[in-house]
């Protein structure tokens, strides 16, 4: 090999590299719940810690045992009487900030379960299926594993 080849060469293996790794999203979940519905309730919540090496949007949450799957935000709100009530509310695009723990627990944001299937009261884990969105609008999906209790 001349030396401008080698060149050549070691620069395209560099730029495969830098392309390799600017896809590569370092992705950890953690702490992965999800509360077992009461009897005769179809639906129930979930709680889970990502972290991630860059920004992503959630773009979808999927089980094959759970009709819809939303993440929500909970604010403690004052009614004009002075009661104090939770608000619930559906945040539209979920984004998790490079570097920045994305925090899901009791009392706090939560994964919201809707027409949850009946098999789920036997199990004791559930996959969840995650559709990640890069900043650059690359997909990136992911199945996690939670326990259910
Ligand atoms: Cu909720």
């Amino acid at each position: 090999m001349g030396k401008n080849t080698m060149k050549k060469f070691k620069l395209l293996l560099l730029l495969a590299l830098i392309t390799l790794n600017s896809y590569a999203a370092d992705i950890k979940f953690s702490s992965k719940t999800i509360k077992s519905p009461r009897a005769g309730m179809n639906i129930s919540v979930g709680f889970f810690t990502v972290s991630s090496s860059q920004d992503l949007l959630i773009k979808s949450i999927t089980s094959d045992l759970i009709g819809r799957i939303e993440i929500h935000s909970m604010e403690m709100m004052k009614t004009s009487d002075g009661l104090e009530i939770m608000k619930m509310r559906k945040i539209e695009s979920p984004k998790i900030i490079k570097g920045l723990p994305f925090i899901l627990k009791p009392g706090g944001n939560h994964l919201m379960l809707y027409e949850i299937d009946k098999r789920i009261s036997v199990a004791d884990e559930l996959v969840l299926k995650f559709t990640l969105e890069t900043s650059s609008g690359k997909l990136i999906a992911q199945n996690v594993l939670f326990k259910i209790n």
